[in-house]
């Protein structure tokens, strides 16, 4: 599969195109909009998201809401374009009206306009924002829909604000969403969730921002996704370059992460033993689900580590490109902690990642076909049961 997203954050919308996704899965466009709302969410969000309500028009691909294994496109309008059209129409829009020059440090404002040779920042920022991620989680939202029909769920909670640690370790992902969406942080330890809410307090008074980090859990992947033999694809390298490409992540680990370097290998790796009822399990999941870049049956336990957003309403020291001088940046609308809404993108571009790498494994462009051939894999699994 792959997939292209196009828009602007306060032009017309966001416009995706998912192509090679199998015929014959029945898709809740309700589940859609939900993960849509779900990102919307979180305390910390700015007041953009009291404006926006997305909701994805699916434009092709499907007839009666089953797919037909030719492209999906969909749409999210901006409702914020109402106000912006003067300056973002693609036709009739007047951007260096409302020029952008004091760079903002952090954010794609400098490389973007030494790369492309512009003199106003906005031409970059409407594509560098994390708007976009709407689209992704629209096409991950589809492909989840494919995930659950082969028995894989994805959930995800925020381990970390801004130096707060949560203390809870889920042990699956069944279940894991209704309750770190319950939060308003959606962390899963109450004490942490409230020191975290007092750290965005703090970023809303003194116009700062708030980073962090998120886990997210896959549960079901059969063993033998992804590929030892392949530096392109082994597994962890493919989830990881998803979970890299989202805005602000800073960071990816898998399982142990890089604590792997800190003691001994008798430690770190994942002793088996044969079980009954199973075929054979594992003492600990400190690989985190992946060994040799292939999914080896275990829960996939990745984590990101999310930076604070650049756009400061206090203001960072930085030169202003049309007159030359030492300026505070700009006070752009933005969020004070985008951390929560990062694990909903994470989990969805996670799902694209692992369902396009599964139908490398497994081929077919039927979803029988798919269901099949993962069944045969799990099976695979299961002979050693009998020995
Ligand atoms: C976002 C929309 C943006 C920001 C945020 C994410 O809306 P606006 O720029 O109109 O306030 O809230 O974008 C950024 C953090 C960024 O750095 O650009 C969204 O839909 O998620």
């Amino acid at each position: 599969m792959r997939y292209l997203t196009a828009g602007e954050s306060h032009g017309k919308g966001l416009t995706a195109i998912l192509e090679g996704f199998p015929a014959g899965v029945h898709i809740d466009c309700g589940m859609i909009d939900s993960e849509l709302a779900r990102r919307q969410g979180g305390y910390g969000r700015g007041g953009r998201m009291k404006i926006e309500s997305d909701s994805a028009e699916i434009l092709s691909g499907m007839f009666g809401s089953v797919t037909l294994g030719s492209p999906i496109a969909f749409f999210i309008r901006n409702r914020d374009y109402e106000k912006w059209s003067a300056y973002t129409d693609p036709v009739r829009g007047d951007i260096d009206s409302k020029a952008l020059t004091a760079l903002r440090p952090g954010h794609a404002d400098y490389a973007g306009c030494v790369k492309y040779g512009f003199d106003n920042a906005r031409k970059i920022l409407e594509r560098a924002s994390a708007r976009e991620t709407a689209a992704r989680v629209g096409v991950g939202a589809i492909c989840k829909q494919l995930l659950s029909v082969l028995g894989i769920t994805i959930g995800s909670h925020v381990t970390e604000i801004c130096g707060v640690k949560s203390t809870v370790k889920p042990v699956g992902a069944a279940g894991l969403n209704e309750l770190s969406d319950a939060s308003a942080v959606r962390c899963l330890d109450k004490t942490a969730e409230k020191a975290m809410t007092a750290k965005i307090d703090e970023c809303m008074k003194n116009g700062d921002t708030a980073g962090g980090e998120v886990e997210m859990i896959i549960e079901g992947v059969p063993a033998g996704v992804g590929s030892h033999a392949h530096y392109d694809r082994k597994l962890d390298a493919v989830l990881a370059a998803a979970l890299m490409s989202i805005q602000a992540v800073k960071s990816v680990s898998f399982g142990m992460g890089g604590d792997v370097a800190t003691v001994f290998g008798s430690l770190v790796h994942d002793c088996m033993y044969k079980s009954g009822a199973h075929g054979i399990e594992r003492k600990t999941n400190n690989a985190g689900g992946i060994e040799g870049g292939i999914s080896n049956g275990e829960n996939i336990v990745a984590r990101i580590a999310v930076k604070p957003i650049p756009t400061l309403t206090r203001g960072l020291d930085t030169v202003d490109i049309a007159s030359g001088k030492a300026v505070s940046a700009a006070p752009e609308r933005s969020d004070y902690c985008a951390v929560p809404a990062a694990g909903v993108v994470a989990e969805n571009v996670l799902a694209f990642a692992l369902a396009d790498e599964l139908l490398k494994t497994t081929g077919g462009d039927d979803i029988d076909t798919v269901v099949r051939r993962v069944a045969e894999l799990r099976e695979r699994a299961n002979v050693w049961k009998q020995r």
